[in-house]
């Protein structure tokens, strides 16, 4: 067992991330049998559902001639459009069956604010609107974070990102991950995360 100052979080690993799911990452449901290992060796479990009203402002639904996929901007800068995902209380937002929830402490929901978009356990997209994650793990003496799930490049990334920028020890298990790569953005993501100090294993 990982000492109690050792945090796992496990990123949106959701039926619409996994295949057949509205936003499907190739993959995605392949890394559940080594989250759940990972699992047994923490003591601190985090996860995280992304978990969108249906009015959500990074529909590509809710913008009236925007094809999924394309890029706007937001007050807080440049937004995806996705295609409507994780909706609260939808099966594409439970988390996937597999999936071992039960010895996780806390499930952070984001994306729950209608005009805002959270990639981020930690931060909203404005990268000011807290989640409450940073006083949580502050609170139990956790220093150091472990990333795995969906996706690498978006959620994965922007936590990692976070959790490196707040002054955790911040690693990403890339084989216990998949990502969407759009736009050569898995590339772009690990970069970033390799000159933020993250530490990127298999
Ligand atoms: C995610 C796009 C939109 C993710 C969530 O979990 O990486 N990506 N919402
Ligand atoms: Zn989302």
């Amino acid at each position: 067992m990982r000492h109690q100052s050792e945090a796992l979080i496990v990123i949106d690993v959701q039926n619409d991330f996994c295949p057949g799911g509205a936003l499907a990452v190739a993959g995605g449901d392949e890394i559940i049998p080594r989250i759940n290992a990972l699992m047994a060796d923490f003591a601190t479990i985090v996860l995280t559902q992304d978990w969108h009203p249906s009015e959500h402002a990074s529909f590509a639904a809710n913008h009236p001639g925007a094809e999924p996929f394309s890029l706007t901007t937001m007050p807080y800068g440049p937004q995806v459009l996705w295609p409507v995902h994780c909706v609260q209380g939808n099966h594409g937002a439970e988390f996937h069956k597999e999936l071992q929830t039960d010895a996780a402490q806390l499930i952070i929901r984001k994306g729950f604010r209608k005009q805002i978009d959270s990639y981020s356990a930690f931060f909203e997209n404005d990268h000011a609107t807290s989640t409450g994650l940073e006083g949580y793990l502050r609170s139990r003496g956790v220093t150091s974070v472990t990333f795995v799930g969906l996706a690498t490049d978006y959620c994965v990334a922007y936590s990692a990102l976070d959790a490196a920028r707040l002054g955790f020890d911040a690693t990403v298990l890339l084989g216990a991950c998949r990502g969407i790569d759009l736009n050569n953005s898995l590339a772009e993501a690990k970069d970033q995360m390799l000159a933020a100090g993250v530490n990127l294993l298999d």
